[in-house]
């Protein structure tokens, strides 16, 4: 059976390409989802994408990815910062996970250099704008027996 993998957003990436593209570009998530689709095709993996606002719904979406999805492609935003929630539910689900940042999150504020994704991913992709998240798929298949 072909591979699946499902790419998670946080909160505010809804918003991309709207406001302050001098940080996180003029790429809408629209884009980055058709991008990454396209890629999927090309690597032969089905790719499902998803974005919440919402801390719960994202542990949700993180937990039902157990036994459905062969990896998962985080971009927690804000919540990679603060959230113990979705650093359990990564560890507990199991699904191996890449960490994606569109900004270099070293190079901003301190308060972002520290992750609660990054000891439970198994790798992490930031810096690299939109193109991160094709990266973090040939990252993830790479992994793929
Ligand atoms: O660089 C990234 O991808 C971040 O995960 C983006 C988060 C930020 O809190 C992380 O430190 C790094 C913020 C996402 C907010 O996205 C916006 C997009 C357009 C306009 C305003 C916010």
């Amino acid at each position: 059976m072909g591979k699946s993998v499902i790419i998670i957003n946080g909160p505010n990436l809804n918003l991309l390409g709207t406001r302050e593209p001098e940080i996180y570009g003029r790429t809408t998530l629209a884009d980055i989802e058709a991008l990454a689709r396209d890629h999927g095709r090309r690597l032969g993996v089905d790719v499902s994408f998803v974005q919440s606002n919402l801390e719960g719904e994202l542990v949700d979406a993180i937990q039902k990815a157990r036994g459905v999805h062969d990896g998962i492609i985080l971009n927690a935003a804000a919540y990679t910062h603060t959230s113990v929630a979705l650093m359990d539910a990564l560890k507990a689900t199991g699904v191996p996970a890449v960490e994606v940042h569109l900004s270099n999150i070293f190079s901003r504020e301190p308060f972002r250099h520290h992750s609660y994704i990054s000891p439970v991913a198994i790798g992490v992709i930031c810096g690299f704008g939109a193109k991160g998240y094709v990266l973090a798929l040939d990252a993830l298949v790479a992994t793929f027996d």
